[in-house]
């Protein structure tokens, strides 16, 4: 049922590249409305980690119903499969004419798996750029920082804020560094963050119709810019990435880890 939602290669491309997709007004009015309000009572139920997603909300929780769309559930199998984990949720909260916003950070990176989790930003009402949204760094996923050590920037280069319409939905690595901006209106601003694990090896989840793309090695070179010339490591990482998600240890873009790997092993005999 799910699988004309599941995500194409082009889409898990820029996923590897960017470290994020977003998902604009992809929930309907009516829900954003029911789960704004279960927001604002404080009636979202809370699981412990490790709880499998499908147990946590009641099919007449609003939240539930948002992450149970079609279009949702596409997005969770292709990135994590399957039955995956609830980690934890927050409902993240700006309150009205709040003028600083959050450090840069990146959340509860403790180790350096290949494996990934998800965490979705859902966002209930208009989020124009004076209440904040969530700023991004478009790239930053596989620079595993320890929560809050680059918290002494204060603006990137290519830098990203989730300004967007009630009902979108963003989905990030959980590399993503990221900050909550300031609210200069006169009305809160919620954000619902959900993080799931995956039970299941993440390879081949999404639609691979289009998996020999002729724009995927554009796609996994992109340059962000803020990271001047390292942009090459960054190919690399999205290189190895994208082998991993693919299941194929030699695919290369161009001839970067090709190069690595020529380790010669032959020595010449003596004439
Ligand atoms: O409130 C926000 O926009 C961001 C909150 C945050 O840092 C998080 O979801 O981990
Ligand atoms: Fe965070």
């Amino acid at each position: 049922m799910i699988d004309k939602y599941l995500l194409t290669s082009k889409q898990m491309a820029n996923f590897v590249a960017d470290g994020f997709l977003r998902f604009d007004e992809l929930v309907p009015a009516e829900l954003n409305r029911a789960a704004h309000a279960e927001m604002e009572e404080g009636r979202v139920q809370r699981q412990s980690g490790g709880t499998p997603l499908d147990e946590v909300w009641s099919a007449d929780s609003a939240i539930g119903q948002v992450f149970r769309l079609p279009e949702v559930q596409g997005i969770i199998h292709s990135l994590v499969g399957p039955n995956p984990l609830y980690d934890h949720h927050a409902v993240h909260i700006v309150g009205p004419n709040n003028s600083s916003g959050q450090i840069w950070h990146a959340d509860a990176i403790i180790d350096l798996r290949m494996h990934f989790d998800i965490q979705f930003f859902y966002f209930s009402h208009d989020t124009p750029r004076e209440m904040g949204g969530t700023m991004i760094l478009p790239g930053s996923h596989f620079r595993r920082v320890c929560e809050t050590d680059i918290a002494r920037y204060q603006n990137f280069l290519g830098q990203f804020p989730f300004n967007c319409k009630a009902g979108t939905i963003g989905v990030v690595h959980h590399g993503m560094w990221h900050c909550a901006q300031p609210n200069l209106t006169d009305r809160t601003r919620y954000m619902f963050k959900l993080r799931l694990n995956p039970t299941v090896r993440q390879m081949c989840l999404w639609n691979t119709d289009d998996i020999n793309d002729s724009s995927i090695p554009g796609i996994l070179s992109r340059n962000h810019k803020w990271y001047g010339n390292d942009v090459r490591l960054e190919i690399v990482n999205r290189i190895k990435f994208w082998r991993f998600l693919i299941g194929d240890d030699k695919f290369d873009v161009g001839y970067w880890l090709s190069r690595l790997e020529n380790l010669p092993q032959d020595v010449l005999e003596a004439a």
